[in-house]
């Protein structure tokens, strides 16, 4: 059986679970988190998630992991039969990725911290959302799915993109983000009613004390030097 190593907090090795779960694909789940000598060692980056294959191979970035599950078990397919199609999710979620994710990720410490983000850090991070607004309502078709008619990963991969800007870009900005993209607040929350997206946010908070307590032993192991 495939393995999925990483925890529940994560929004990256969340949205490779949703994908598993919704192509029906066996895996079993392995907790671990980052810093430690067992991640290391099948990790090359030290981040989660990581796939462990039928094979035995250790694969990391989530992107990646969800073009070998798509490619090794195509049926439920999660990207469209057409190549041009298929280019345009990727773009959805490489814009996702690059100008949402990314940059909302760079207000997570301060916010775990407690600590307000100097105001020429906020400033770039809105620059980046800004053009990821732009992209983003270029592309998205939302009918009634972000690339259209067909479900797809760009539904997944988004959707757990936008736990991270919301939770960290909006709130630290003071920036409703998800509204400037027309369709995607109702998009999102038809996303949030699915089944396995509750049973990934069951699991999510059921994880949040834990992870929470390693954050906090970090953040004072790091005041402490
Ligand atoms: N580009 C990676 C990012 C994964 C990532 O940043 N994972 C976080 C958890 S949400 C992590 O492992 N962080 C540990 C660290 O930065 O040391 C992917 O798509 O999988």
């Amino acid at each position: 059986m495939m393995t999925l190593h990483g925890f529940a907090a994560s929004n990256y090795y969340n949205l490779v679970k949703h994908a598993l779960l919704y192509k029906e694909l066996p895996f079993k789940e392995n907790l671990i988190y980052p810093s430690s000598e067992a991640l290391l060692a099948i990790s090359p980056a030290g981040k989660v998630p990581i796939l462990t294959t039928l094979d035995g191979l250790n694969i990391s970035e989530s992107s990646v992991i969800c073009d070998f599950i798509e490619e090794t078990y195509p049926e439920i397919a999660l990207y469209p039969a057409n190549a041009s199609e298929r280019a345009t999710v990727r773009q959805i979620m490489k814009m996702a990725e690059l100008y949402f994710e990314l940059p909302s990720r760079r207000l997570i410490p301060y916010a775990l911290s407690g600590t307000e983000a100097p105001e020429s850090v906020k400033a770039e991070v809105r620059q980046v959302l800004a053009r990821g607004i732009t992209g983003l309502n270029r592309l998205c078709q939302f009918s009634p799915w972000v690339a259209g008619e067909q479900f797809t990963m760009a539904d997944i991969y988004l959707y757990y993109v936008n736990t991270i800007v919301s939770a960290f870009g909006s709130s630290q900005l003071n920036w409703d983000v998800l509204a400037e993209v027309a369709g995607m607040k109702s998009w999102n929350d038809s996303m949030s009613q699915s089944a396995i997206a509750q049973k990934v946010e069951a699991d999510r908070q059921a994880n949040m004390p834990e992870f929470m307590q390693k954050v906090t032993a970090q953040i004072q192991a790091a005041n402490a030097v």
